[in-house]
């Protein structure tokens, strides 16, 4: 169960936890009309900071525009002010942090074009995504039956609420079927992505990875994992996976805000490599936690303190 934390910002003001509610006639409860994120805000020795904050919030003014969210209200700056500052407010150390922009109460139909906009931003402590022994022991996956939304169908590079529609199917019938997660192909059959992480398979020493035009989020946790790859010296492709490709790898792994670097150990109950976590997923997950935990130097400026108000937005409030 989701632990309640002090406050969520609503529209530029701090609301008690429970006030945070909307009418059942909002436009996004029948239409699904949301868009949102996800974002990890870390303990460091220097006090909490947020990861990768200025592309999470990029993301979401994206997926915002593709759905013609006009005047969302708020800037970036804005936006990120807030999120630091809800952080402060609940006084967490460590937390994941889930704006969302919906069109809510006022007309009904499916033209969302008069409905005004809502912007929530909530956070939480929240654990380890695919349970806690999944980092170290790596994760039993499926190929799911269903496909991830095919292209000029619901826009991927979009994450909107609606598109978890999709993810749910995927999650769904992993879980009943005991596995952790479900891997969806592209409409096309190509491999695509988790219900909530992309994903990643190593063969010969090279990282193979979907393109962005595989229905694939683009994930942020995808973008560090590719610079990193790069500063390691490990080859990076981002090119079309067959399915088989999954089977025949030495390392499969997923990676995203909740997951992290996931590794996985069998898909479709065929071991994948030796079975548990490999040494690529292993170098990559070192550098991404000491990054994160500042433990090594933020050397890419991947992180944003949570601290005192930048002076430019503390006169506003
Ligand atoms: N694909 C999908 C479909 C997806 O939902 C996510 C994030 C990713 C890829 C990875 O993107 P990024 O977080 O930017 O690296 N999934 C969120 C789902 C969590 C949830 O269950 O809700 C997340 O990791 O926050």
């Amino acid at each position: 169960m989701l632990t309640p934390t002090e406050k969520i910002w609503h529209n530029g003001r701090f609301i008690a936890w429970d006030d945070a509610r909307i009418h059942v006639l909002s436009h996004v409860v029948s239409y699904g009309s949301s868009v949102f994120e996800g974002i990890r805000c870390y303990a460091t020795p220097s006090g909490p900071a947020v990861f990768r904050l200025r592309e999470h919030v990029r993301r979401m003014l994206d997926s915002a525009k593709i759905y013609r969210m006009e005047n969302v209200g708020y800037t970036a700056a804005e936006l990120e002010e807030a999120m630091r500052e809800l952080v402060r407010v609940n006084k967490l150390r460590s937390c994941y942090i889930r704006p969302i922009l919906l069109r809510a109460y006022g007309e009904m139909g499916v033209n969302p074009l008069k409905n005004p906009l809502d912007v929530y931003i909530a956070c939480w402590e929240w654990g380890k995504y695919l349970g806690e022994e999944a980092l170290a022991e790596g994760v039993d996956v499926c190929v799911s039956s269903w496909n991830r939304i095919a292209p000029n169908t619901l826009p991927a590079l979009a994450k909107a609420g609606a598109n978890y529609m999709n993810s749910q199917l995927i999650k769904m019938e992993a879980l009943i079927n005991g596995y952790s997660e479900g891997i969806a192909l592209d409409a096309s059959g190509y491999v695509s992505e988790g219900s909530g992480e992309n994903i990643f398979v190593v063969r010969d020493g090279k990282i193979l990875t979907p393109p962005l035009g595989a229905s694939v989020l683009p994930g942020i946790t995808r973008d560090s994992v590719l610079r990193l790859a790069q500063d390691l010296e490990i080859p990076v492709i981002e090119t079309l996976v067959p399915r088989e490709m999954l089977y025949i790898a030495d390392e499969v792994f997923f990676s995203g805000t909740a997951a992290e670097i996931t590794p996985i150990r069998s898909v479709d109950r065929i071991q994948i490599g030796k079975g548990r976590r490999g040494p690529v997923a292993e170098r990559l997950q070192k550098e991404f936690f000491a990054i994160v935990n500042g433990t090594k130097p933020d050397r890419y400026g991947w992180l944003s303190a949570v601290g005192e108000p930048e002076p430019s937005l503390a006169g506003k409030k």
